[in-house]
Formats: C-alpha cells, sequence, structure tokens
C-alpha cells in the first residue's frame, strides 16, 4: 500500500468473505480453537438482508451438528417434507423421507443461516469486518501470506497470516489474484434464461415446480409470508420484457393456478444459467471456498449446500494444519471437494434438462421431450431410481 504505514498484525487464517462460505468456515475455526479473521466488504445490514437459497439439505445439516453447532443454526426450521410437480396443471408428490430414506433437509434461507452464524460468531467474540475494502491477498505462493486491506476509514492494514480461505463468491478477488496458469476453469451455459423474483405472497405448501408447454416455473417458500418464484424465458430477456403484469399471467398459467395470490415483488433478477468449475480448488496457502471455486445453476438448491460441504472439509484440513502440524488433508482439500462439486453438477443439470425439456417442445424437439418424459415417470415408477435422485438430494 503505496506510502502509507500499515497497520501489522497477525493470525493463522484470514477468510476473505462472510456469506454462507465464509461465516461456516469462521464459525468451524473457532470451534476447532484456530485463529482467524474474517473481511467482508459489504457492510452488516447488506450481508444480513441478501436472500438467495432456501433449503439446507441433510448433508449440510449434518456439518453444523456434527461441530456441535446444531442449535445455532437448525432451530425452529423445519425439515423437508414433500416435492410437489404439476405436469401441464396435474399435480404429483413426491415423498421426502420415503425418496431419501429419512435424511431429511431443513427449510433454512438463506438470510437465515447467514444471520445466525453471523450473531453467533460476533456473540462468541469472533473478529469480522465490515466494509473492507481493496482487499488483496499477497504471497500465497509461498511460506508467509499476507492479506491488505483499507477499514472503513480508509487505513490501510495488512494480517500476516499461514492460510488464505477465499470465501469471496464468483465476483470476488481471490480466484482472479491467482496466476492464470494455476487454474482450469470449466463452464457450461445451459442455454436457457431464468427470472427469479422474491415476493411478499403466500409460500406453496410444499416446494413446487410445474413443467408445462408454456415454459418452466417454480414456487418456493422463503418464511411465513415470502416467496421465490422461478420463471423460464428466453436467455436474451430483460426486465423491459417482464413487467409484474407479465409476471403473474405466466405464473398463474404455468402453475394452472387461476387463483395463485400476487404480491409486491422485492427483487427481480435474471440468473445466469451458466456453470463454473475450477479445479484445483487452491494455489500454494490460498484455498477457494464455495462460489469462488464453483457456481451451479439454482436448480437442485445446491450452491449454497457446497459452500457449506466445503467450508467443512477445509475447516477439517486445517484443524489438522495448524494443531498438528499434518498438511495432508489440506493437500487433499481440492479433489475431496471436487468429487461432490461434479456430482452436484450433474445432479443440477439432469433436473435442469428433464423439467424444461419434458414440458416446452420446441426446446430439444418432441423426441427429447418423450425421453425426459420417461425420466421423470421413472421417478414415481421405480424404487431405485427413485432413490437415486433421493441420495443427491440429501447431498449425496
Ligand atoms: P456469496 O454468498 O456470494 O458470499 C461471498 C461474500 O464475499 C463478499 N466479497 C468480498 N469480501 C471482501 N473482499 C472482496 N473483494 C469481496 N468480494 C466479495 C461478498 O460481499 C459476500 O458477502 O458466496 P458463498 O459464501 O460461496 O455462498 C454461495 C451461495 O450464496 C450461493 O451458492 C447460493 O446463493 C446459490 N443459490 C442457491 N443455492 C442453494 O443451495 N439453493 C437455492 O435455492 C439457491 N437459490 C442461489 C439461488 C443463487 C442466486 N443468485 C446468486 C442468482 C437463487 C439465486 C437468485
Amino acid at each position: 500500500m503505496s506510502g502509507e504505514t500499515s497497520r501489522r498484525e497477525s493470525t493463522e487464517v484470514v477468510v476473505i468473505g462472510a456469506g454462507p462460505a465464509g461465516l461456516t468456515l469462521a464459525n468451524l475455526l473457532r470451534q476447532a480453537g484456530v485463529g482467524c479473521v474474517v473481511l467482508e466488504r459489504q457492510s452488516r445490514p447488506y450481508v444480513e438482508q441478501r436472500q438467495r437459497a432456501g433449503i439446507l439439505d441433510h448433508r449440510g445439516a449434518g456439518v453444523f451438528e456434527s461441530w456441535g453447532l446444531a442449535d445455532v443454526v437448525l432451530a425452529g426450521m423445519p425439515q423437508e417434507t414433500k416435492v410437489e410437480f404439476r405436469v401441464d396443471g396435474e399435480q404429483r408428490f413426491l415423498d421426502v423421507p420415503t425418496l431419501t430414506e429419512g435424511r431429511l433437509g431443513r427449510l433454512v434461507p438463506q438470510q437465515v443461516l447467514v444471520g445466525r452464524l453471523l450473531a453467533h460468531y460476533l456473540e462468541t467474540g469472533g473478529d469480522l469486518r465490515f466494509e473492507a475494502a481493496e482487499v488483496t491477498p499477497r504471497g500465497v505462493g509461498g511460506p508467509s501470506p499476507t492479506v491488505t486491506y483499507r477499514d472503513a476509514d480508509g487505513i490501510p492494514h495488512e494480517i500476516a497470516c499461514s492460510y488464505v480461505a477465499g470465501c469471496d463468491g464468483h465476483h470476488g478477488v481471490s480466484r482472479v489474484s491467482l496466476p492464470e496458469h494455476a487454474l482450469t476453469t470449466y463452464s457450461y451455459d445451459h442455454g436457457i434464461g431464468w427470472l427469479t423474483i422474491l415476493a411478499d405472497a403466500p409460500p406453496p405448501r410444499y416446494p413446487l415446480m410445474a413443467i408445462t408447454t408454456h415454459g418452466f416455473a417454480a414456487h418456493f417458500p422463503r418464511g411465513p409470508r415470502a416467496s421465490r418464484f422461478y420463471l423460464q424465458c428466453a436467455p436474451a430477456d430483460t426486465a423491459a420484457d417482464w413487467p409484474d403484469e407479465r409476471i403473474w399471467t405466466q405464473l398463474r398459467l404455468r402453475l394452472a393456478d387461476g387463483d395463485l395470490p400476487g404480491g409486491p415483488i422485492g427483487e427481480k433478477v435474471f440468473v445466469e444459467m451458466r456453470s463454473h468449475v475450477v479445479d484445483p480448488m487452491h494455489y500454494g496457502r490460498l484455498f477457494l471456498v464455495g462460489d469462488a471455486a464453483h457456481i451451479i445453476t439454482p436448480m437442485g438448491g445446491k450452491g449454497m449446500n457446497l459452500a457449506v460441504a466445503d467450508a467443512d472439509v477445509l475447516a477439517h484440513a486445517l484443524r489438522a494444519a495448524v494443531r498438528d502440524g499434518d498438511e495432508e488433508p489440506l493437500a487433499a482439500y481440492s479433489a475431496t471437494c471436487l468429487e461432490r462439486v461434479w456430482n452436484h453438477q450433474e445432479f443440477s443439470r439432469w433436473m435442469t434438462e428433464m423439467t424444461h425439456e419434458a414440458g416446452d417442445e420446441t426446446l430439444a424437439g418432441p423426441f427429447r421431450r418423450r425421453l425426459a418424459r420417461a425420466r421423470f415417470d421413472r421417478l414415481f415408477t421405480s424404487g431405485p431410481a427413485a432413490r437415486a435422485f433421493g441420495d443427491l438430494m440429501a447431498g449425496g
């Protein structure tokens, strides 16, 4: 930081980003007795209000149970029961306890997970610095990394550390700070568009997905009076193509519910239906966690769960390295995580293809539509097919 004297300090691990990945990791490291400092670019209210995912799968819930944090994260959050599909208006239900052989997830909206982890971390004395600007990891390829940043008053800081955890999402600084040759990125364009809205509208009884000739739609609970809706749209669509009235008309049509209550729309976002995976998920002493390493479409609800799963693997590995001097689990971190990442990418892609192609024939043609219908019907007629689906639903 040119010309100015930085405030210098040190810790074991600097965690960049306070989303689901960073806050899970920070709390697990505290449980493990490993020192860390979390640097977050945004303010506390911004972090607490960001609403995205809604389900912590069975494996994700198990992470908090195994680290003694079940009361903090899961208390009062309902278990999954059923999933509803509406195929051109005809209702079909999948029973989640049967599918997953009792391995149930919990309905935990992302802002509840983040809010609870944040409060617990700060209440137990955790060090989290909001509004940290110009966060820059340095020297991560060598034995003595540092992370520099400017605090909310513009004062420069430098933190020496043993390891850096890049938990700063897809648009963060960690991944792009690494040498280009260090990582391979695998990307895939799903060839469809999705519009998602958050609305003050009553949630559905069960998570609901609609397969129709007019395109895919979904309706998910996000609290006692809040819903997230998804609508398949053309990839190039913009907000001008989707005034509120068209959104509600299309939702009522696709969900086959002329009485679907509307409500104020709080957020209207076009989801980029692209997937990305970097390999390996580390370089030197910097480890990428969650969306910083991989982006998955919201179909299947695995983005937040992968962030929690990565954080769990990394927390175990950092504990072994810092407390026992054993760096082997850190060396295995990327391969361990990528096995789950690719399985979930496959699950998400499989579901996306099935639920879209089984509806609108113009998407992939009549032959593929019938293949997708066969795949879908098998979930209701074949125990092994349903259980394979349920296994991934539960987190693999
Ligand atoms: P996040 O949540 O993006 O958090 C990253 C944090 O890092 C901060 N940051 C920085 N801090 C310091 N310096 C910098 N230079 C920084 N740059 C960024 C950011 O401010 C932020 O606080 O990543 P993380 O922690 O890896 O968590 C990933 C999940 O948030 C993500 O996978 C899910 O939200 C994806 N997702 C869904 N996942 C599910 O499991 N189920 C769902 O139903 C689901 N629905 C969704 C979703 C994502 C959506 N978006 C993003 C389009 C619905 C939507 C609409």
